[in-house]
């Protein structure tokens, strides 16, 4: 009998030969949360609108049950699925955990006839890695709160808790705070391709959108990752605080760009249109600048009930390297001292006296180059960890080898599905192991990426790569933790992505179902 489908792939599945079969007079039972969240996706996969009720020991209908229910003293996030005897039991070892079951039986539902049948199983499942992250970048183009939250959503159904969202750069601020109002009245109206004549580029998100994100997320057990990104990536910063931000430094690589993609070359002063990184630099020197740090922190940290606050350092290009420093030193300690744990690009990693809680997000390849594999190891010797986010991998951006033309690829790219399976964390960098990661993000930078339509595109189905890399057991475990495995796995999904409106790349890599 073949194994049901499951992506990411469960720590242990066992086919045990009973079947359920679901139809209208099917009735769940236990946690209303997860009932809720169950009759949801049952009503988009098969239009069956069953009925829930609370209380064990309630039901007295005629049709199947499905009782989800609580079970604390297992793992965190941790949950048991058992399809047998006509009957589905799930339960959590907490909220979180009863959700994943919730969303692994999604995706076990297939038609028969006029009814719907989950394979007898059995399953006992817990995450490999505490953190699973997505990245979405609002600020090269912005993203509404209806897009971010539909994200949310794709995010949570493959089992990922993290939404990073990027929300400054160069082109954009995208949140607004009372402490510092002229960033957005000044510096949101623009992005990558121009302004007011395109009508998904600027905006931001007010105090009660971001409230508005970090709740649904919640609802989703998602935590909200804010990234202001500095000391480059600022310009749009220069727009609203002049006296904080250098000149642009225009190397030879950010002419050939400005050649190559458009949008000019960056002006002070002036919105930055085109896709360029690394030409940007907060003053340093200027004691203004920490006054700036600490209010925008300050008040994101108030903002934010998650324990990490993001302060970027990445290519940070326009910077000296003694200033870069000293600088992403300070800013560390600022956001450590607000009770939050700063994380950071791993260039950060070349600062003697970073706090030592803070978490390097690690961007090389695979097989690391550069010394970018050294500046991670930076983060694990001064006692904390990593998340990993290879980019030649789960750099959702990058462009497929065939069909869209949506996406960059300057990471090694176009990067297919098989190149965005096909790692194992523990593999990419010299000396480090699954203590010293915290987990796995698959960021998506968006400076190709107008729309949902863009984003699900480009996402799906190499999130489900990232998924597994995060959630399930090492690669070289079992046969099912393959690429071949994986392959046939993602196929079986198709009809349900599809039923919950995600427009997916039909990649030929994939043996799709039809039904
Ligand atoms: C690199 S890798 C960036 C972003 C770009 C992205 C495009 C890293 C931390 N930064 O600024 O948007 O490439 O793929």
């Amino acid at each position: 009998m073949p194994l049901p489908a499951v992506v990411p792939l469960p720590a242990s599945i066992e086919a045990t030969g009973t079947a359920f079969t679901l139809g209208a007079t099917t009735v769940i039972e236990g946690e209303p949360d997860a009932a809720a969240a169950l009759a949801a996706v049952v009503r988009a996969r098969t239009g069956l609108s069953l009925g829930t009720t609370d209380g064990p020991g309630e039901y007295s209908g005629s049709g199947t049950r499905i009782s989800l229910r609580l079970a604390p003293g297992r793992a965190a996030e941790s949950y048991r699925l058992v399809v047998a005897d006509g009957e589905i039991l799930i339960t959590g070892a907490d909220a979180a955990g009863l959700f994943y079951g919730v969303q692994t039986l999604g995706q076990l539902l297939s038609p028969a006839g006029e009814d719907w049948i989950v394979p007898g199983t059995v399953i006992e499942d817990a995450p490999r890695f505490s953190y699973r992250g997505v990245m979405l970048d609002v600020a090269r183009h912005f993203h509404p709160v209806s897009t971010v939250k539909a994200y949310i959503d794709r995010a949570a159904s493959l089992k990922f808790n993290a939404l990073h969202l990027h929300l400054t750069d160069d082109q954009g601020w995208r949140v607004h705070l009372d402490s510092r109002p002229e960033l957005t009245a000044l510096a949101s109206g623009t992005a990558v391709g121009g302004g007011a004549a395109d009508q998904h580029s600027g905006g931001f998100y007010s105090k009660a959108d971001y409230r508005e994100i970090v709740e649904y997320a919640a609802s989703r057990h998602v935590t909200v990752v804010p990234e202001v990104d500095m000391p480059g990536h600022t310009h749009a910063v220069g727009l609203a605080y002049p006296n904080l931000a250098e000149a642009p430094a225009l190397s030879d690589e950010i002419r050939e760009t400005a050649r190559v993609h458009g949008g000019g070359l960056p002006v002070a002063g002036s919105p930055y249109q085109g896709i360029a990184v690394g030409f940007s630099s907060l003053n340093v020197h200027d004691e203004a600048t920490y006054d700036f740090v600490a209010d925008v922190f300050g008040e994101l940290a108030a903002m934010t009930p998650g324990p990490y606050l993001h302060f970027g350092g990445d290519e940070a290009l326009g910077t000296a390297p003694e200033d870069f420093a000293t600088f992403v030193s300070r800013v560390s300690d600022i956001i450590a001292h607000l009770g939050k744990i700063p994380v950071a690009w791993h260039e950060a990693g070349a600062a003697r006296d970073i706090a030592d809680t803070t978490i390097g997000q690690y961007w090389g390849y695979v097989s690391p180059t550069d010394g970018m594999d050294d500046r991670a190891r930076a983060f694990v010797a001064n006692g904390s960890q990593l998340i990993l986010s290879p980019a030649d991998a789960i750099y959702l951006d990058m462009k497929y080898p065939a069909g869209p033309s949506l996406g960059l690829d300057w990471a090694n790219g176009p990067t297919s599905v098989e190149r965005a399976y096909t790692w194992e964390p523990s593999a990419v960098i010299a000396g480090i192991d699954d203590t010293d990661i915290l987990g796995v993000e698959a960021p998506l930078w968006t400076e190709t990426v107008h729309d949902l339509a863009g984003i699900d595109l480009l996402a799906f189905p190499r999130i489900a790569a990232a998924a597994e890399a995060a959630w399930s057991p090492p690669t070289g475990t079992s046969e099912l933790r393959t690429w071949a495995s994986f392959r046939e796995r993602v196929g079986a999904l198709g009809p349900l992505w599809s039923s919950l409106g995600i427009g997916f790349h039909p990649s030929d890599e994939i043996p799709w179902v039809a039904e």
